[in-house]
């Protein structure tokens, strides 16, 4: 069917029974940045069935630092597009209707920061990764040497989101100082909490600031949440599936499993949508539900990536079911990552586990591993660094955590002479550049291992002095260098 005979999504177009929000919002009481497929999944859904079902001004102005292409779609489309759910053997089309306005770019920041300074927004809400966060891993804050956050302090046009926030705090307590929450809806630990941390250490270095340093103390919050959802890239599958369902065009529809989860500290300074009808839970152990989902889904997902990668799998579901990845996988989940957490109250590890099997095994989605492969240096460090630790405290070897470093080393920085294949190709990373450098001037593979440890500060220095990590993640490289990704498996799993 080409595309251009069909009418574009449209209000008056879409079947109201796929439409959650009935009638536009008029206000956008949220602005959130980091428009991607992830926010479009996740909270546009929750908060439009919150206020469909029970009303309030909520309306989400959605900002995007690059997505240009994305940016126009929605706007041609009326800021709506279909979230397309992908079950085993179900699909459904869901259309959030939520968004009010969507901004790209630098050429938009001055509409972005006046519309955060505006009163009427009540909630910043931010899906930027965990590389939006610049965190240094050599001190645990700010990465102040990083040349966007030199740019933001030099308040130019911000490329961050401290420079963003700092450059909107300042305007909103020109126009009153209403009360804001910030909520990082990101895979980042203790995410809001760390992010106001962040956000302070970043506003002391800019001179004339103090009084937006004493607002955040008085009047801006930071609640913790665990987001969860798979939400893979959009396909050419998925809007010809989009096109289908609706016969109408969608540039951008969203793929996503069926399964969604949202816990969430209540904590807003100025109000908040009632998203706890759209099954979001409010409670005090956040931190439970993250430790969780980062090590067992995330840290394993990882895994699932990297040794998928390396073995040609180009989705997780393939990974899931190489028969050779079914043992480490199983090992890291129950011998290296659960002995270091906490369940939350109520939640069974064993069903929790179960749950995460059936969610890797969605052939039809066919979430990638390439997706879940990029950024290892900046998902890494906070998926597997306390759970290696705290085995190696016992008297334990976290053998399948190291492998899964030494198989993404492997994946992002090939030693000379190895080739990882398409998959691996694929994977971005903020630091490959330069783990690509320390690897082509490395001496041996040992030495760019070492090297590695010493000179990158993506581990913390507590891992990466551990001699017995260290140690496991250069004997798996050299195996998967010299043998082959199936022996270093075999070795991890011994
Ligand atoms: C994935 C996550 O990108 C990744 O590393 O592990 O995006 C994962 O799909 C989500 O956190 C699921 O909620």
């Amino acid at each position: 069917m080409p595309m251009t005979s069909l009418q574009a999504l449209s209000r008056a177009s879409v079947p109201t029974d796929k439409l959650i929000l009935k009638q536009k919002p008029l206000i956008s009481g949220i602005v959130h940045i980091g428009l991607g497929n992830f926010h479009r999944a996740h909270l546009a859904v929750y908060t439009a069935i919150a206020m469909e079902k029970s009303g309030g001004e909520w309306g989400i102005c959605a900002y995007s630092m690059r997505n240009k292409k994305l940016v126009d779609s929605m706007n041609a489309q009326d800021n709506l597009y279909s979230v397309v759910e992908i079950g085993p053997d179900t699909e459904e089309i869901v259309i959030p209707g939520i968004h009010t306005r969507s901004l790209v770019g630098a050429d938009a920041m001055p509409e972005l920061i006046a519309q955060i300074a505006n009163p009427e927004t009540k909630i910043v809400s931010l899906t930027v990764t965990e590389a939006g966060y610049y965190i240094s891993q050599a001190t645990h804050g700010l990465d102040l040497s990083h040349p966007d956050i030199q740019n933001d302090i030099a308040q130019k046009v911000p490329k961050s989101i401290y420079g963003i926030l700092a450059q909107s705090l300042k305007l909103r307590v020109a126009n009153g100082g209403a009360a804001l929450t910030i909520l990082s809806c990101d895979n980042v630990s203790e995410n809001g909490r760390k992010c106001g941390a962040l956000l302070k250490e970043f506003v002391s270095q800019l001179s004339d600031f103090s009084d937006v340093a004493t607002f955040i103390n008085s009047s801006v919050t930071f609640p913790n949440s665990m987001v969860d959802r798979i939400v893979p890239g959009t396909e050419e599958r998925h809007i010809e599936m989009a096109q289908q369902r609706l016969s109408l065009e969608d540039a951008i529809p969203v793929p996503a499993e069926k399964f969604t989860m949202w816990a969430l500290e209540d904590n807003f300074a100025a109000g908040r949508p009632q998203w706890e009808v759209a099954g979001a839970i409010f409670t005090d152990e956040v931190e439970a539900f993250e430790v969780m989902k980062l090590r067992l889904l995330n840290g394993a997902h990882s895994l699932l990536a990297y040794l998928g990668g390396l073995k040609g799998c180009e989705t997780i579901p393939a990974s899931r079911f190489d028969p050779l990845i079914e043992k480490p996988l199983h090992k890291a989940l129950f011998d290296e990552y659960l002995p270091s957490l906490t369940m939350p109250t109520g939640l069974s590890a064993d069903q929790y586990i179960g749950q995460l099997y059936s969610r890797w095994s969605n052939t039809a989605l066919g979430d990638k591993t390439a997706r879940v492969g990029s950024d290892g240096s900046t998902k890494l460090p906070q998926r597997l660094t306390i759970p290696a630790l705290s085995a190696i405290a016992q008297g334990r070897e976290p053998k399948v955590l190291a492998l899964t470093v030494s198989a993404w080393l492997m994946c992002v920085a090939p030693f000379k002479g190895f080739n990882p294949g398409e998959i691996a190709e694929q994977m971005k990373d903020p630091s490959k550049d330069s783990l690509v450098l320390l690897s082509q001037t490395s001496k041996d593979l040992s030495n760019f291992i070492s090297r590695f440890f010493s000179e990158s500060n993506i581990f913390s220095s507590e891992l990466s002095s551990s001699q017995v990590f260290t140690s496991l993640v250069e004997n798996y490289a050299q195996i998967i260098y010299s043998r082959g990704i199936d022996e270093a498996i075999a070795a991890a799993i011994s």
